[in-house]
């Protein structure tokens, strides 16, 4: 995938889905992929905190394939040098991954950098730094990220405003179909969802459902 193609793909991204082995055994990667890709996810990322270096090649390399044919972006969590090795399109880190001048200098310039925000003040920055995306969140306690205090959804609004209108920013944290109107109504046009469609019993069906709401409450 050409720099242009990720570019224009994340562009019209509304659903970021995560395979994170926090929910997904080993042998469940490959359904759980195909189930957030026919369910209709924009971006795909592996998060695998804790878990060996050869784990997660194995995992991406059975994922990148499903990617490749979907003509989804592939977004590895951390670990630039393995994105670059595995040829991934973007690579996805946090506040305390080191700055993206840095990161983009291991990865080059075709692939995506995403960066976790917490804040708005890290949200802009993040802009300001050269991020091509960003995760805003959480909104609401989450068990994915137990112990990080919820932002609320005042502050949506005010980062879709300075942030979100110049770059995708994909609202994350506790998201679930009881509150997603309710984040959309605070003004969120991207989402991330992780573990709603990781414990679902048809997660292809539940991203649908998602995608539907996102996409009919723009
Ligand atoms: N970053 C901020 S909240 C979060 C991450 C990775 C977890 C999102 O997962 P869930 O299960 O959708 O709350
Ligand atoms: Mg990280």
């Amino acid at each position: 995938m050409t720099l242009d193609q990720r570019r224009n793909l994340l562009a019209e991204a509304v659903l970021y889905g995560i395979v994170d082995f926090g929910y997904v055994s080993e042998k469940d990667i490959l359904a759980v992929t195909r189930g957030l890709l026919d369910g209709g996810a924009d971006i795909i990322q592996l998060r695998a905190k804790g878990i060996g270096l050869e784990t997660i090649r194995a995992a991406a390399e059975a994922m990148i394939p499903l990617c490749k044919a979907a003509k989804i972006p592939f977004v590895l969590n951390d670990f630039p040098d393995l994105a670059v090795e595995l040829g991934a399109d973007g690579v996805h880190i946090g506040q305390d991954d080191g700055k993206i001048f840095e990161v983009r200098e291991q990865v080059g310039e075709e692939m995506l950098i995403g960066r976790s925000t917490h804040s708005l003040e890290q949200a802009e920055k993040a802009m300001l730094d050269g991020a091509d995306y960003i995760g805003f969140g959480p909104l609401f306690p989450t068990p994915t990220k137990a112990g990080r205090p919820a932002i609320g959804l005042e502050e949506v609004a005010k980062m879709e405003a300075k942030v979100g209108k110049h770059l995708a920013a994909f609202c994350i944290g506790g998201i679930k179909p009881e509150n997603l109107r309710q984040i959309i109504h605070a003004g969120a046009r991207r989402c991330v969802v992780v573990s709603y469609l990781l414990t679902s019993p048809d997660i292809c069906r539940a991203t649908r459902f998602i995608r539907a709401e996102l996409e009919a409450n723009p």
